[in-house]
């Protein structure tokens, strides 16, 4: 950092973020690439990007925008901290606020070093240089934070859904790390760290704090956020073993609220709003007395027309989201569809029927096509049907969705502890009947990765790609061969891309990876026929599955709690009889149109 002093001395507590998890232009992909793309293909993003390192200032040469969770903290702080001493900076611009007054250098990162889902996977399977390129943009500025010449006056508070990262690999030292706090900052657990900070006693290494239990605790800021996130809700409900937001309460956050955080983004230049969740279907359904699985609604199109019909928000975005609501009320689908393709910056031309081709991509678990393992890791993933029926609901979710121009990105797990072969077929077998059935979904394998604080902390995954079974690999070339169809209509496309895979194994991966790797690989690459691979027993040929229509599908649902589905969205049940007209649940205020 250049040691010049700031002119005011600069500011006691600096808030910052490694850059490529603060740009919010060119889509949630580019920091999604960044993630998971080793440092030696950054010029694949700089060729098509060439812009995405420009950023927005406010008049004080201050961040015009920060992830939503540092915009939280920053929120946080101000209750006990004037707005003077505070300041939000980008990470060149860092030597304009770090002075002799600075006492905290406070750093929000979703995932510095990369060993998270995915990230991990595709940059050591792409080779030597495994650092992901966001983990290099965070490694960087630590290092900046680190070099600082005032540096001895300061301590750097690390925070984030990535925090943790920084705890299990032991890294303080290396980055210059006084204390991570683990948890949210509106906890006076958090504040007290920072005082402590401002008159420069020692801070504990490691602090987890408590999580909000109710929704009015949750702060909201009124600053722009990158990609225009604001929370929609917090935890999840589903309690699948391997994953970190379920440990938090469930609690879906008020509409006042996240309208006032839409605005606040609006007012500050933001044209995209993104709503956070684990899954958008449980909002305005929370704590009702109709079980969180059976969507509100009137409650969400009222949420999301709203969102969209807001003056300056010409982009929306949907984050993730969980597959069997979209079973149980298809009719949702449609008219969400109705109101938010309109505002997706997302286009698919070669799958949506959307005039302008657009398309909603949500995220939305997959995980595994195997029952047996679906029952150990996340046997409510698809309630209100029991886990056995969870290819079906996958099947059923997907042309559902399709049918509406969703297309999800879907991720999977590859590697579970104790994960068998027949496993693997059955989420082989899964994808190829999607296939087979011409749905879609970007599948995106990743490998298990054991989660800090999860249920599934202590078990062990596969730690090395050359572990990997010819059958895991084949369900990993497998998702990408499929992933890449769209956008293989050009003559030259198909060519393009089995020369490219084709030099790379020869080149580099082929030694990497091991030979397991090799078929799957001249599979993707598309040497030989899938058939004929499979006929000389390279490749397993995915067998057709059995799948239940969804009349017998929403038969599975337990009968005492058929009457929460919907008469409109048809295939009802045999003995079904018409709910009471009132559904239970909180009072939620709805605009007419919503209720039209
Ligand atoms: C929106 C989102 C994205 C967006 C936008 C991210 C962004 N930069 O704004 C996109 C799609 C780009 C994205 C990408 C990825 N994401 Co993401 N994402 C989310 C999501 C849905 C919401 C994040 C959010 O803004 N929440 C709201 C804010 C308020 O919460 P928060 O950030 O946690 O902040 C609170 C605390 O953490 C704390 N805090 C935050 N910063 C600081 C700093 C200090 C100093 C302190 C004291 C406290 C503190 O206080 C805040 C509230 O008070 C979360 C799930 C979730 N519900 O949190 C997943 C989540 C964070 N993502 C996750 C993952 C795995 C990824 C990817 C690696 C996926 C991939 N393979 O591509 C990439 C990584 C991106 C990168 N740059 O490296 C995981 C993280 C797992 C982990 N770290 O262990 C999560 C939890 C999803 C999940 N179900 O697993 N993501
Ligand atoms: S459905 Fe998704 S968010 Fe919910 S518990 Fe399972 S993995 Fe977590």
């Amino acid at each position: 950092m250049d040691d010049s002093v700031p002119h005011d001395g600069g500011r006691p507590i600096v808030l910052t973020a490694p850059l490529t998890e603060i740009i919010d232009h060119a889509g949630y992909f580019i920091q999604m690439s960044m993630a998971s793309l080793p440092i030696w293909l950054e010029r694949i993003l700089n060729d098509k990007y060439p812009k995405w390192r420009d950023v927005e200032y406010d008049a004080d040469g201050s961040a015009r925008y920060m992830p939503a969770g540092l915009r939280v903290v920053e929120a946080s702080l101000l209750r006990r901290f004037p707005p003077e001493d505070i300041v939000c900076s980008y990470p060149a611009d860092l030597h304009k606020f770090v002075g002799p007054r600075t006492r905290v250098v406070a750093v929000s990162t979703h995932n510095p070093l990369g060993v998270t889902f995915a990230a991990g996977v595709y940059t050591s399977i792409f080779g030597s240089s495994r650092e992901p390129i966001n983990s290099h943009y965070a490694r960087q500025l630590f290092a900046t934070i680190k070099a600082s010449g005032f540096r001895d006056r300061f301590k750097v508070i690390v925070g984030g859904s990535g925090g943790w990262q920084i705890v299990q690999t032991n890294s303080y030292d290396e980055l210059g790390v006084d204390c991570v706090i683990e948890g949210r900052s509106e906890s006076i657990d958090t504040l007290e760290v920072f005082e402590k900070a401002l008159r420069g006693e020692p801070l504990p290494r490691r602090l987890e704090v408590q999580h909000p239990k109710s929704r009015d605790e949750i702060l909201f800021p009124d600053k722009r956020t990158t990609f225009g996130v604001v929370e929609m809700t917090t935890g999840c409900g589903r309690r699948c073993q391997f994953c970190v937001p379920d440990l938090n309460p469930q609690i879906d956050l008020p509409k006042d609220k996240i309208m006032g955080a839409v605005r606040a983004n609006v007012r500050d230049g933001n044209q995209q709003i993104s709503l956070a969740t684990e899954d958008m279907f449980i909002w305005g359904q929370v704590h009702t007395d109709t079980p969180f699985y059976f969507p509100n609604r009137e409650a969400l199109l009222d949420l999301y027309s709203d969102i969209v019909d807001t003056p300056g928000v010409e982009h929306h975005v949907l984050s993730h989201a969980t597959i069997a609501p979209a079973v149980v009320d298809p009719v949702l689908i449609r008219k969400l569809s109705e109101r938010l393709l309109d505002k997706s910056p997302i286009r698919l031309p070669t799958l949506s029927t959307h005039p302008q081709r657009r398309a909603l991509v949500p995220l939305i678990g997959l995980e595994t096509g195997s029952v047996r393992m679906a029952k150990q890791i996340m046997p409510s993933k698809g309630v209100p049907f029991p886990i056995e029926e969870w290819p079906s609901v996958v099947v059923h979710g997907l042309s559902i969705l399709n049918a509406n121009n969703w297309f999800p990105a879907m991720t999977l797990i590859v590697g579970n502890p104790g994960e068998t072969d027949d496993d693997c077929r059955a989420t082989l077998d899964l994808i190829c009947e999607v296939e087979r059935r011409g749905l879609f979904a970007f599948f995106i394998p990743s490998i298990f990765t054991p989660l800090h604080d999860t249920r599934m902390e202590k078990a062990k995954g596969v730690t090395e790609t050359r572990e990997l079974t010819p059958l895991q690999w084949q369900l990993i070339m497998k998702c990408w061969k499929m992933n890449l169809r769209p956008g293989q209509n050009a003559w030259w496309a198909p060519t393009a891309w089995r020369v490219g895979a084709l030099g790379l194994w020869a080149a580099r991966l082929r030694k990497l990876n091991g030979p397991s790797f090799t078929w799957p690989l001249l599979m993707f690459a598309g040497v030989a026929p899938e058939r004929i691979l499979q006929h000389f027993g390279k490749l397993h040929a995915g067998r057709p599955l059995t799948i239940r229509s969804r009349k017998e599908l929403l038969t599975t649902i337990k009968p005492h709690q058929w009457r929460y589905l919907r008469p409109d969205t048809g295939d009802l049940p045999d003995g079904f009889t018409a709910p009471p007209p009132e559904r239970g649940g909180k009072v939620i205020p709805l605009t007419p149109r919503a209720v039209a």
